[in-house]
């Protein structure tokens, strides 16, 4: 007898806790989008001067952004979180069938996840721009720290991307939507433009993966 327990009825409620501004709701949110899936957003705001909401560290009891319900079932971690969306819901593809280009996609997510978002992002991009917002001095010792590591991060995307329009493929993946949000703020610091010398492939791919109607419908 077929076993229907694990069914996903993809027209019950999506809803995604975090804020606009997070570069890991956007990778959600694009899958979202790419996907063409109604969903709301619930805004969460981790940083508040009381601390994490109590009822958010019930969805997510490490206190971070994005939480993820569907139905009943509910997820946090955005690798869990956008394999299930393109796992569970029809439309386009988000991950190759290919085992090596599947494996290049979850390289390069890696990459981005464990050195690129805290590089580009926390190390470059807040030091250098989100601290001029806040009146405060940025701190050049860690800005000049990342610059090594973010040229490795660059080099190595460089590397491992062909050039058929998306980071793997022809199609947008993973790879694509982990990149975009932490580019769309990294693109926006002066050290992009002189650690992206060199980079072509991947300021042409950033230029056109930019305009996509799913980055423009995520704008913080
Ligand atoms: N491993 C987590 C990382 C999520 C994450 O770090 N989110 C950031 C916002 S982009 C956050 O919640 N920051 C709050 C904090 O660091 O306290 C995931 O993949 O979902």
């Amino acid at each position: 007898m077929r076993d229907w327990s694990d069914r996903v009825t993809t027209t019950e409620m999506v809803k995604l806790y975090g804020a606009a501004w997070s570069v890991y709701v956007r990778v959600a949110r694009l899958a979202l989008e790419e996907k063409q899936i109604k969903y709301s957003l619930v805004e969460v705001d981790v940083f508040a001067e009381t601390g994490v909401p109590q009822e958010h560290l019930k969805r997510h009891p490490f206190g971070r952004i994005p939480a993820f319900q569907h139905g009943d079932f509910h997820l946090y971690e955005t690798g869990a979180i956008v394999r299930y969306i393109d796992d569970a819901f029809p439309g386009c593809k988000l991950q190759p069938t290919s085992p090596k280009a599947r494996a290049k996609v979850n390289q390069i997510v890696g990459i981005l996840d464990a050195y690129a978002y805290r590089t580009l992002v926390w190390n470059i991009y807040v030091e250098r721009v989100v601290s001029a917002r806040q009146g405060r001095l940025a701190n050049e010792k860690t800005i000049a720290a990342a610059l090594p590591r973010a040229a490795v991060c660059l080099s190595e995307l460089t590397r491992l991307s062909d050039d058929r329009g998306f980071l793997i493929g022809d199609k947008a993946t993973l790879a694509d939507l982990y990149a975009a949000p932490m580019f769309a703020y990294f693109m926006q610091t002066p050290e992009a433009a002189l650690l992206m010398e060199g980079h072509e492939k991947l300021i042409h791919w950033w230029h056109r993966f930019a305009t996509r109607d799913s980055m423009l419908r995520t704008r913080p």
